[in-house]
């Protein structure tokens, strides 16, 4: 390329640096960020998740702001964002906290929350309802509370806890003997029959047991510092193999302490209303969790869990009452110690689908296998999409409503709704009667052509 030739490609990258309307001669419209391209047909693993994050920050620094809120065992770091409009006026602000991923198997927990953080830039200057919204909020999105269980998750879609390790048989070895995959097929099953039940996999430590220490760990959402350990709960266990395992003290583990640090913290605004993302049922629940009696707030919870539910298709019900008691759970630390109206949204799964089961179950010699818990408890792949954005839209909507709440304004009754109804009914008939009656290009307005006349 001669050195002439670099003058055209200047003067294009000067044109573009200063618009349309060249140098100060028009007042430019506010530059929309250049948002990261993400692809919503798959599951993001760690790194694709932190890059996004970091380029979501990169694109619009007036909007975002990433935040290190702390690392897990394995020394991931545990990502925040913090999203509002800093140019505009500030004073006080609320805060909205979205937390996805407890759970290591709940992969579309984490898919939701990321949706929701990447939508709300990329509308910060053409949606109104969005405009708004940051003007008031400060949006905190934590996207993963357990990173470590992204990768365990690809090797054994069953691991729910986190990743501290954990001697669960009492022998003196760490993590010794996880489950596998021994014939290849991507999938670990289970198995059960009449006398016995087990996960796929051989015995790692020549012990003479099968899969008795998995890595990890403790459940997360049993962790929390509000009725931890309490007994009268059903779920919430002291029993290092179980599935629930508590923790040997409330907020003993590093990704639990570093919400609760952020939460509590002065750098972030008085959080009002907070939502944790779930998978395995398809349901919206509230506090109380760790006991079926209502709490203070139970209407003002239920409006709010009513709204989202009815925009994204979900049942909504107090937890106690849809699920079963558990203690040490998020939305009860969040609701009962931090006084914000939380709500735990269940987004996908094959909980109480009998016919799924039986046709993901197969009987052979008397005893039955289960291979597809990851399809359980996660969509496939190609309705990733529609799910996160049928729920940003309930966020959105319980937002609104949640404003309404703080202003006082009371809720809508039934009989509004069909008054409403009827009204616009009412004024649809007139246009058309209106309409009918009007003369013009209609059939009573059509002039024949003259050569017929
Ligand atoms: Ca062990
Ligand atoms: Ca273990
Ligand atoms: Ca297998
Ligand atoms: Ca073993
Ligand atoms: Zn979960």
């Amino acid at each position: 390329m001669g050195r002439w030739a670099v003058v055209p490609l200047v003067l294009m990258m000067l044109f573009s640096a200063l618009g349309p309307g060249g140098a100060g001669s028009v007042k430019r419209p506010k530059a929309l960020p250049a948002l990261p391209d993400v692809d919503w047909g798959h599951y993001h693993d760690y790194a694709e998740m932190a890059n996004i994050l970091a380029e979501l920050e990169t694109s619009a620094p007036e909007l975002v702001e990433l935040i290190s809120i702390g690392k897990s065992w394995s020394n991931n770091d545990i990502w925040a964002l913090a999203i509002t409009n800093e140019t505009g006026p500030q004073g006080e602000k609320k805060g909205i906290l979205i937390v996805g991923y407890h759970h290591a198997r709940e992969r579309i927990s984490l898919e939701v929350p990321l949706y929701i953080a990447w939508r709300l830039v990329s509308e910060a200057m053409t949606n109104e309802t969005v405009a708004s919204l940051l003007g008031q909020l400060v949006f905190y999105i934590i996207p993963a509370l357990n990173p470590d269980g992204i990768a365990v998750s690809e090797l054994n879609p069953w691991q729910r806890k986190n990743l501290r390790p954990l001697d669960d048989d009492g022998d003196g070895l760490v993590d010794e003997d996880p489950p596998e995959d021994v014939d290849g097929d991507g999938k670990i099953y289970f198995w059960w029959n009449d006398t016995a039940s087990g996960f796929e996999g051989v015995d790692n430590d020549g012990d003479g047991l099968i899969n008795e220490d998995w890595l990890g760990g403790v459940d997360l959402n049993r962790n929390y510092g509000f009725h931890w350990g309490d007994p009268s709960a059903m779920s919430g266990s002291p029993d290092p193999s179980d599935e629930d395992y508590r923790g040997p003290t409330a907020f003993s583990e590093p990704e639990t302490q570093a919400l609760r640090d952020f939460v509590l913290s002065e750098q972030t605004e008085d959080i009002a209303l907070a939502i944790s993302y779930h998978s395995g049922a398809a349901c919206v629940l509230y506090p109380w969790s760790y006991t079926s009696e209502p709490c203070p707030d139970e209407d003002k919870l239920l409006r709010l869990a009513k709204t989202y539910g009815l925009v994204a298709g979900y049942p909504y019900e107090r937890w106690s009452t849809i699920t079963y008691t558990c203690s040490g759970e998020w939305g009860d630390w969040m609701y009962g110690e931090v006084g914000a109206l939380s709500l735990t949204v269940e987004l996908y799964g094959m909980h109480g689908d009998e016919t799924w089961w039986d046709e993901h179950t197969e009987e052979v010699n008397g005893t039955y296998y289960f291979k597809d818990v990851w399809e359980y408890f996660n969509p496939p792949e190609e309705q990733i999409e529609a799910i996160c954005a049928k729920n940003y839209r309930a966020l959105l909507t319980t937002i609104m409503e949640f404003l309404k709440i703080s202003a006082g304004e009371e809720e809508l009754p039934p009989t509004w709704d069909i008054a409403l109804a009827f009204l616009v009914f009412l004024m649809a008939v007139l246009v058309i009667l209106l309409l009918l009656s009007l003369p013009g290009k209609g059939a009573a307005g059509w002039r024949r052509p003259s050569r017929f006349s």
